[in-house]
């Protein structure tokens, strides 16, 4: 049975179909495109009719490839909505979360919710831009917005709506609002109170793999398209990434490398504690009653905003021109905590690097290999971190990291990775969300039994490239000095 997934990242969307076929998972990438924010009047956008105009092209070639695809889901970047008017229209352009409306926000939050009650009741991470502060700076800069919204929609169930014409919010984004609380399984009403969050913008979640409608006949009609169904699938792409880990074993540790890093394991029930709340831990909802214990790491976006700089300039690089000229340069000459709030915004890394390496009292790296270098070193110490915070909070030893995500294409990375955390690296499959997306298509309309089958068919459909750890000690020593250096700053 032929499924597609529409998987949009914060740098790049695209459209896959996958076919399973006697036990083996075929995928198909048909459409790819990229997801570029606009800057408008001092304010940062998601382009969302363009996002969902690229859909349209997607299920466009999707009936030219000639596959008959049964059904569809959407998997998107977090944290992000759309506020509807009573006529189900959409009231503004949702905001970027790299928009800077948010900046002190949090902070003004906890004069009225302590960051420990926020903690206890969602298990959510802190993080600026995370739906509950965006909120509030609405509720600040445009009350009109929630005085007259009706309806709350995260990303890909406003994307989701439009093609179908229903509205449902998906579980395992609504969790990453932080305004959701997972032992009532419902919108923390005391926190939505204290806020003045109106309570009828949210309505009941649906989880991952719910038959949400069917493609509207607006949408059938104007594209020539036979009638296919719509799921709510892990619509948080870090969620489908989870569902597509090609782990046999139960305890797994995981890394979903792409704009973002996202290190962490799976877990029954959500870690609530003060130790997981120092350690900026969090509890996002994951498919089939899993929650996802992890930590975001700022990841692959440092190098983006990098090439985009440079770019600029008209130094043109590719990714893997830029991974070649950092390993033509000397091992462990400066490093950085690439989640030091200095690195969430857009804007020209290459001088906030080196604004850091001056704060810390490092050689400031010079060339771009040099600083793809510290940035790449960076990563794979941070993750060695993070993997023993992991441990420490899940009461867990691993034997080694599946890295799943567009990162992977990146095998110095991965190398790195593994020499770093001392334990093999797994890296596959590339288009974890996707595929993640199409495995809970594939358990909702009973062709698969459950994730664990699912999981099994995808370790057997997909290349695992194994890295084993090289250069120890170096690395042991790298560390050492990455933390003295990383200590004094501050988390995301
Ligand atoms: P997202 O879904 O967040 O948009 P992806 O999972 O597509 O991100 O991963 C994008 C990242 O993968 C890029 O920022 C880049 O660093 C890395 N990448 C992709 N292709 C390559 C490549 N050929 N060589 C090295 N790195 C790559
Ligand atoms: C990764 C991701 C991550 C969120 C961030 C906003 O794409 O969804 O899990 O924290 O984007």
């Amino acid at each position: 049975m032929s499924v597609l997934a529409f998987d949009l990242g914060a740098s790049s969307g695209r459209a896959l179909i996958g076919q399973l076929k006697d036990r083996t998972i075929r995928v198909e990438e048909i459409h790819r495109f990229p997801n570029e924010p606009v800057q408008i009047g001092g304010r940062l956008h998601w382009d969302i009719l363009r996002l969902f105009h690229e859909l349209k092209q997607g299920l466009l070639r999707t009936k030219a490839s000639g596959i008959q695809v049964e059904s569809l889901g959407i998997d998107s970047w977090a944290v992000d909505f759309g506020l509807l008017d009573q006529r189900g229209e959409l009231m503004a352009n949702p905001f970027h979360y790299r928009d800077s409306h948010t900046d002190g926000v949090m902070e003004k939050v906890f004069e009225t919710v302590p960051a420990q009650a926020i903690f206890a009741k969602t298990g959510i991470q802190f993080l600026s831009f995370n739906t509950i502060y965006q909120l509030a700076a609405i509720r600040q800069s445009r009350p009109y917005l929630l005085q007259e919204a009706s309806r709350l929609l995260m990303i890909p169930d406003l994307l989701r709506y439009w093609l179908t014409g229903e509205m449902a919010n998906e579980f395992t984004n609504a969790t990453t609002t932080q305004l959701f609380n997972p032992s009532l399984q419902r919108w923390d009403p005391e926190l939505l109170n204290s806020l003045h969050l109106p309570s009828h913008l949210f309505e009941q979640v649906v989880h991952p793999g719910t038959e949400t409608g069917a493609l509207r006949a607006a949408i059938t009609g104007e594209l020539g398209l036979p009638k296919m169904k719509v799921y709510t699938v892990a619509e948080h792409d870090t969620a489908s990434a989870v569902v597509a880990v090609p782990a046999l074993e139960r305890s797994f540790a995981y890394l979903s490398c792409g704009t973002w890093s996202l290190m962490g394991t799976e877990v029954a029930q959500p870690v609530i504690h003060d130790r997981a709340r120092e350690l900026n831990f969090t509890n996002e909802g994951g498919a089939y009653g899993t929650y996802r214990l992890l930590k975001n790491i700022m990841g692959l976006w440092i190098l983006q905003e990098c090439q985009r700089t440079w770019q600029r300039q008209g130094l043109l690089y590719s990714y893997p021109e830029l991974v070649m000229m950092s390993e033509a340069e000397p091992a462990f000459s400066c490093f950085i905590n690439p989640d030091d709030p200095l690195f969430l915004p857009a804007g020209d890394m290459p001088q906030r690097i080196a604004a850091y390496a001056r704060r810390t009292g490092q050689q400031v790296p010079q060339s771009p290999g040099a600083i793809v270098r510290c940035i790449m070193e960076s990563l794979a110490l941070q993750y060695r971190h993070v993997l023993e915070c992991t441990e420490e909070l899940s009461n867990q030893r691993f034997s080694g990291l599946h890295m799943v995500g567009g990162g992977i294409h990146n095998e110095t990375l991965c190398q790195w990775t593994a020499s770093a955390i001392g334990k093999p690296v797994w890296a596959g499959p590339a288009e974890g969300s996707a595929i993640g997306n199409m495995a809970v298509q594939w358990i909702a309309s009973g062709e698969l039994s459950d994730i664990w089958e699912a999981r099994a068919l995808i370790r057997d459909s997909f290349p695992v490239t194994i890295y084993e750890p090289a250069d120890r000690e170096a690395w042991e020593n790298a560390f050492g000095r990455f933390c003295q250096i990383t200590k004094s700053t501050t988390y995301i």
